[in-house]
């Protein structure tokens, strides 16, 4: 008879930024000028973006729109780390993300204004479409990974997760398979303290979110998710992780969502003011901006400069999202299934027959053939 420790783990946080945007530096990851200048654009860019669809969905200009001001640092930077031939695997609160990655923000806006063009990724990336049903591409991701990894093709697939995903149960089928197959995944999970209007400390009873790796066999850390370079730091590790045949990572960013769930919620109803006030004063942006004034590489005429152009870029882009012709209805069924099922293309026929009838109607008379493929 024996009663002896067989296992044991530990989980580590990153942090290489303090508040004042200060840089311990002994984990400084000493990222060149180039790239810290253009993940600081990036996030400015991408937070000016953000507070434009908030107001166009205000005005009945959009349809709901998932905000990710306060989540920057974790949407950005991990996107500029990959190759574009990794995969990306975001969530709905991905266009941060898929800006990153080349995606105009024109296709952000058409996506939420509902017409699924909006479904539209540069070509030389490999960015997957996100689905709605919270953590279903979890194992998607896994698979793509198990296929880099048949195929030697040095690639990794990056999933972004909620905190609330990681207590689903698709989790921990997607941690199981990447860990007992090695696979060059990173699932990071962006906890931003709330899933809609249910906290953190609900979901889950452990201490950290990237503690829940070691149970599969995965290397787990947890970062400061409004750190910038310790965001960057823990996904370019993990990155050399996976390609160097090491396997999967959890990588926690701790940040905090400072707006509501969505345009369809209202936040103020279960948390404080206060709450909201305190993570305020660990803004990502803030912090990498005073990191780049510390170092020489930004000042208020560069800021002046970038926030002209920004408001110029992102106004041209919605001009070019209220531009776009009206879909045609008939798409709603293309781009679906490699064979149509017989219902859908009985359905199918039935609205193109409606919409012939109705060929008076200067509307529907002007609308765009369809473009979309359907078998
Ligand atoms: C399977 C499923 N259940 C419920 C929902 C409704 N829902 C949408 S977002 C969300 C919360 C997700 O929280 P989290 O994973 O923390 O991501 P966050 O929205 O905070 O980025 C829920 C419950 C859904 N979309 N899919
Ligand atoms: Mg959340």
């Amino acid at each position: 008879m024996s009663l002896k420790i067989v296992a044991e783990s530990k989980t580590l946080r990153l942090e290489v930024l303090d508040e004042q945007g200060r840089a311990d530096a002994s984990l400084d990851p000493q990222i060149a000028p180039d790239t810290l200048l253009k993940m600081y654009r990036t996030m400015f860019e991408i937070r000016a973006f953000d507070e434009v669809a908030f107001r166009l969905q205000r005005q009945g200009r959009l349809g709901t729109y998932p905000q990710i001001l306060g989540q920057e640092a974790t949407q950005v930077v991990p996107a500029l780390a990959l190759k574009p031939a990794d995969w990306l695997v975001p969530t709905y609160r991905g266009q941060g993300a898929y800006y990153a990655r080349g995606m105009k923000l024109r296709y952000s806006l058409l996506y939420w204004g509902g017409d699924d063009r909006g479904v539209h990724f540069p070509e030389e990336t490999n960015d997957l479409i996100f689905a709605i049903p919270v953590a279903s591409h979890l194992t998607q991701a896994a698979g793509l990974a198990w296929a880099s990894k048949i195929k030697k093709d040095g690639g990794a697939a990056l999933a972004y997760l909620g905190d609330g995903a990681s207590s689903k149960g698709d989790f921990h089928e997607a941690l199981t398979f990447a860990g007992a197959f090695k696979l060059p995944v990173i699932y990071l999970i962006e906890n931003n303290h709330w899933a809609i209007s249910v906290p953190r400390d609900r979901q889950a009873a452990c201490e950290t979110l990237a503690q829940k790796a070691a149970g599969y066999g995965v290397y787990g850390l947890q970062v400061d998710g409004n750190d910038a370079l310790a965001v960057w730091k823990g996904v370019s590790e993990a990155l050399d992780r996976a390609r160097s045949g090491e396997g999967a990572t959890v990588l926690e960013c701790e940040t905090y969502r400072l707006g509501h769930h969505t345009t369809a919620d209202d936040a103020t109803r279960y948390r404080s003011s206060a709450e909201v006030e305190s993570w305020k004063r660990k803004d990502p942006v803030l912090r990498l901006k005073a990191y780049l004034e510390g170092r020489g590489l930004w000042d208020e005429s560069r800021e002046a400069e970038l926030k002209e152009r920004t408001q110029k870029m992102i106004a041209e882009e919605v001009r070019a999202y209220e531009d776009f012709p009206p879909p045609n209805p008939l798409d709603m069924f293309a781009n679906n299934y490699a064979r149509a099922p017989w219902a859908l293309i009985e359905q199918r026929a039935e609205l193109a027959r409606i919409l012939e009838e109705s060929r008076d109607l200067a509307e529907i008379a002007s609308l765009p053939p369809p473009e979309g493929r359907f078998p």
